[in-house]
């Protein structure tokens, strides 16, 4: 319910409404029966050796294995889409003095939000502006020209360009398309934090005489276009939903909690280790019950105790 009330895009609401349906709880639930089946069989084959069943081999234990890492990693997918819609996308425009920064985000806000003009070193305070793109807000943030400088102002101005930056989930780096990379663009892109995307904005491109363009580089994505024409800039759109994990199917997200995504990721990777352990059958265990524990952090407990109750249900052995 707290989600559909916050929910800033009508995607983010649809999403919110699904969940508040229950569609992701059954679908956890749905998993968590699955993997309690297989941790039976497996738990079942370890502590009865002796019983005349082969049920891992019978049961095509490894391919039923095989389906829940993939629906798990799927779930996972559209977990994160989903909390992408809800706390949306930070995009970083950094570069030099006068590579048309505020002039993409003006023409991404579709308004004249930032100061504009042939001056380097115009903005000084970071700006924002949050826009939608395919129903995923992204937040682009505007930042001064990054250079070495003695004004006392501009200094502070670039210092906290530089906390944007850490902050970012993508930086768009811009340059002069007339130039190409120089070795001042250069220095910038070595001092970005690796763990955040970059994608190098050749901007300018009307003066360059060139036309939009996307292309890799350096295993970097380069996008050639014109923030003052708006000639390319449907690359850029293109880019972030990419880099924001967008699949195109907006009704495919769920709308899962940031606890939701870590437990599902726990689940996907010991589900992901079980089946690399499929020979070890006491190791593969382990990690069937710690795929289920995360799990079930989501949906409800479920005990060892419960787990025994299955086998014997099913099962007619040990007595
Ligand atoms: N022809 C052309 N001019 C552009 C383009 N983008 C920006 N400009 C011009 O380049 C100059 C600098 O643009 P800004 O958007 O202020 O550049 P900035 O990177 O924000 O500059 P600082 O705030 O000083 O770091 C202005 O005169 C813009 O009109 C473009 O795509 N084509
Ligand atoms: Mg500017």
């Amino acid at each position: 319910m707290a989600d559909l009330i916050e929910a800033g895009t009508a995607a983010a609401a649809r999403s919110a409404l699904r969940s508040l349906s229950g569609e992701f709880s059954r679908e956890v639930t749905g998993l968590v029966g699955r993997l309690t089946d297989l941790r039976m069989l497996v738990e079942a084959t370890l502590d009865f050796p002796d019983e005349e069943i082969d049920v891992l081999r019978d049961t095509d234990a490894a391919q039923r294995l095989a389906g829940i890492c993939a629906d798990l990693s799927l779930l996972l997918a559209r977990a994160r889409a989903g909390s992408l819609l809800r706390s949306g996308l930070h995009v970083v425009l950094a570069g030099l003095p006068n590579v048309g920064k505020s002039s993409l985000l003006n023409r991404l806000a579709g308004e004249e939000r930032a100061i504009v003009t042939e001056v380097a070193g115009t903005t000084r305070d970071a700006v924002r502006e949050t826009i939608q793109v395919e129903g995923i807000p992204l937040h682009i943030i505007d930042t001064a020209g990054l250079r070495e400088t003695d004004d006392v102002v501009e200094k502070i101005g670039i210092e906290r360009a530089w906390q944007e930056i850490g902050r970012a989930d993508v930086v768009l780096q811009l340059l002069d398309a007339r130039c190409g990379e120089t070795p001042a663009d250069h220095a910038i892109a070595v001092r970005l934090p690796s763990r955040v995307e970059r994608i190098v904005v050749e901007n300018k491109c009307d003066l360059a005489g060139a036309a939009a363009l996307r292309f890799t580089q350096g295993g970097h994505v380069h996008l050639r276009l014109s923030a003052k024409s708006g000639e390319g800039m449907f690359l850029l759109h293109d880019e972030l939903l990419r880099v924001a994990g967008w699949s195109g199917h907006g009704e495919d997200v769920v709308l899962a909690r940031e606890r939701h995504i870590e437990a599902l990721g726990i689940a996907a990777e010991k589900s992901a280790l079980a089946a690399r352990r499929l020979d070890r059958l006491e190791l593969c265990a382990e990690e069937l019950r710690l795929a289920q524990e995360a799990l079930s952090r989501i949906t409800g407990e479920f005990t060892a105790d419960d787990l025994l109750g299955e086998i014997f249900s099913r099962f007619c052995i040990g007595k």
